[in-house]
């Protein structure tokens, strides 16, 4: 069950000075960033809010780190913008499983790490009414320390 939006996708040229529009404009910090090798990209998460199954809320902006990535590709068509959008579920396989039963093409067979050990996969933007989807699963959060003795 899709249960929040998870981030917008954001593809920018720039990180760092896109990044540094977030923080001036709208007071967002970075919560996180790294480099996905596998989707092609530098990413910066900027948390939004939290949410009330206990997920959280981001933007995710995107940087192309070669040029036969989804992200470059994309980028010289369009320019910068909204470049996807994406639910968070308890189980992307299971969501992914129903929805491609609805006849909506799954990019993956089976999902693959997004950010922050997260499991992702896409929705064909032209089975979704131009809009690239994308279905998260977030790592879950890290069990706390034991009390200490
Ligand atoms: N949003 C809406 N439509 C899109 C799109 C997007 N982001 N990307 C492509 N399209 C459209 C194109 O405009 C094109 O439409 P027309 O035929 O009408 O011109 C059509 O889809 C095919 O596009 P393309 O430029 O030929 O690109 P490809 O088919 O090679 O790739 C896609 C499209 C969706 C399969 C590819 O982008 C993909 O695999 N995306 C998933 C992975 C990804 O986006 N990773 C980056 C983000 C990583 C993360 O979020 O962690
Ligand atoms: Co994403």
């Amino acid at each position: 069950m899709l249960t929040r939006i998870d981030h917008i996708g954001i593809a920018c040229f720039d990180l760092d000075a896109t990044v540094e529009f977030y923080r001036a404009t709208y007071g967002f910090e970075v919560h996180h960033t790294e480099v996905n090798e596998e989707q092609g990209v530098r990413e910066a998460m900027l948390r939004i809010n939290t949410t009330d199954d206990g997920g959280a809320s981001y933007l995710q902006l995107l940087e192309p780190v070669r040029e036969d990535c989804a992200v470059a590709k994309w980028l010289a068509k369009n320019g910068e913008g909204v470049h996807h959008i994406a639910f968070g579920t308890p189980d992307v396989a299971a969501d992914a499983a129903d929805i491609g039963d609805k006849g909506v093409r799954v990019l993956y067979d089976s999902p693959r790490t997004g950010s922050m050990g997260s499991q992702i996969t896409f929705l064909h933007p032209k089975d979704c009414h131009g809009v690239l989807t994308e279905l998260v699963t977030s790592a879950p959060a890290r069990p706390a320390a034991p009390p200490e003795h």
